[in-house]
């Protein structure tokens, strides 16, 4: 299912690089091969003043009131009420070689910032089937649970991700010769369970993930579940997610739909007809992926009005802006700058469009981001240096949600 290659990590700052081997997930294949991490060797003192301990918050969307000095320079205090500002919670990734690392679980600054900067979190990893599932009879839900947990505790909400991908799924499933219907039987089990274990508590499911082509056509080979089963597969999922969790907001989430597209048009087409068959799909999310090698979608915003037009609810859900940093070397200002305006541009495309109401970065701060890791020569993708000090990007986020709370008001 992996393919081996290998990269570079530097032990500390852009300094120095070890050669080591790690696999790459299949969805990955062919795109990437010499890579380059670097990870700060220590965590300097935060320029934030921050509470030494994750709090209670008091508001179901904001910290509260008593906290307003430490807490209102935050994203999610400045952030409108109807949106969500998020981030994935890193963890449980194919780092094999690198272990992974799980700040959630040690690394205090790191929940701190969670819960103080945040209102949704998103499991990085660590709900997908190959770390929630990976054997055929047993379920592992300890990390799910712990950010669940986390997450209640700090008023934040939670997005699902993901129950029907062609990724990350474990060699038991892959490999194991399943008949359709025993297939059929794996996933509905696999959808109840783990929606059912967290009924109410999630807002929103990516039910199914990135299943069409770059061509708008269905993943029809490397997708297990629509090779086997057909497309009609798809609507089951739906199905049974809503009927573990009918409070769920049900999404369909994908990479490449930025702009208006050949993949997106394949949404756009059939989003309504599942719907007309009653299939309960309440959304579309866009990941956001980008790199400054490639122009800012410019149509990321009509792409999204054209969902809301249909009644849908949208987000972003995965926004990073990687950049070409060469080893030992740190982002021009310019560089900065042009990171800044993405990031700035994506969050306004999202507040103009009525139900985008979720806005994600997948991942807050490059001391624990996959960028590096997955694409040869470029990193620094997050809006927070290692040391948790805040980019020109956060600065943008921070400023345009500003604005954006006396625009759609409700403070
Ligand atoms: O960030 C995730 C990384 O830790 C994993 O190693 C990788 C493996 O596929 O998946 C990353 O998250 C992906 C997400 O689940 C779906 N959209 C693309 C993301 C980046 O690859």
């Amino acid at each position: 299912m992996f393919l081996t290659y290998s990269k570079g990590i530097s032990g500390n700052f852009r300094k120095s690089e070890t050669e080591v081997s790690v696999t790459a997930p299949q969805h990955l294949k062919g795109e990437l091969m010499q890579v380059r991490s670097s990870i700060a060797a220590t965590v300097l003192a935060s320029a934030m003043i921050l509470p030494m301990a994750a709090p209670a918050l008091a508001a179901p969307d904001q910290p509260s009131r008593s906290q307003a000095v430490e807490k209102k320079d935050t994203l999610r205090w400045v952030a409108p009420q109807d949106l969500k500002i998020g981030t994935a919670v890193a963890g449980g990734g194919h780092h094999e070689t690198q272990p992974y690392p799980a700040p959630f679980t040690f690394d205090q600054e790191y929940r701190q910032r969670l819960a103080a900067e945040f209102s949704s979190v998103s499991p990085e990893n660590q709900s997908k089937w190959e770390f929630v599932h990976p054997e055929h009879n047993t379920y592992r839900f300890a990390e799910m649970d712990a950010i669940v947990q986390f997450a209640q505790e700090n008023k934040q909400v939670v997005r699902g991700h993901t129950l029907f991908w062609h990724s990350q799924n474990p060699a038991w499933l892959e490999e194991g010769n399943f008949s359709k219907d025993e297939l059929r039987a794996i996933l509905k089990d696999h959808i109840q369970t783990v929606v059912g274990r967290y009924a109410g508590k999630i807002q929103q499911w990516d039910v199914a993930n990135e299943i069409f082509n770059e061509d708008g056509t269905l993943r029809t080979t490397d997708n297990i579940w629509i090779r086997e089963l057909g497309p009609e597969i798809i609507a089951d999922a739906f199905r049974w997610a809503h009927e573990a969790d009918p409070k769920a907001k049900l999404f369909f989430n994908d990479y490449g739909v930025e702009g208006i597209n050949a993949k997106s048009n394949a949404y756009l087409d059939l989003i309504p007809k599942l719907q007309a068959q009653g299939v309960p799909v309440d959304g579309f999310a866009i990941q956001g992926h980008l790199s400054t090698r490639y122009g800012f979608p410019g149509d990321l915003q009509a792409n999204l009005q054209r969902f809301d037009a249909l009644g849908l609810e949208t987000a972003i859900t995965e926004i990073d802006v990687r950049m070409d940093v060469a080893a030992g070397t740190t982002p021009t200002d310019a560089q900065l700058a042009t990171q800044a305006s993405y990031y700035q541009r994506a969050l306004e495309a999202c507040v103009s469009v009525e139900e985008c109401n979720s806005f994600t970065i997948w991942g807050f701060t490059d001391k624990y981001s996959w960028v590096p890791v997955f694409f040869s020569g470029e990193g620094e993708a997050t809006v927070m240096w290692n040391d948790f000090t805040r980019k020109p990007a956060y600065y943008a986020l921070q400023d345009t949600l500003e604005q954006a709370s006396s625009g759609r008001g409700n403070r």
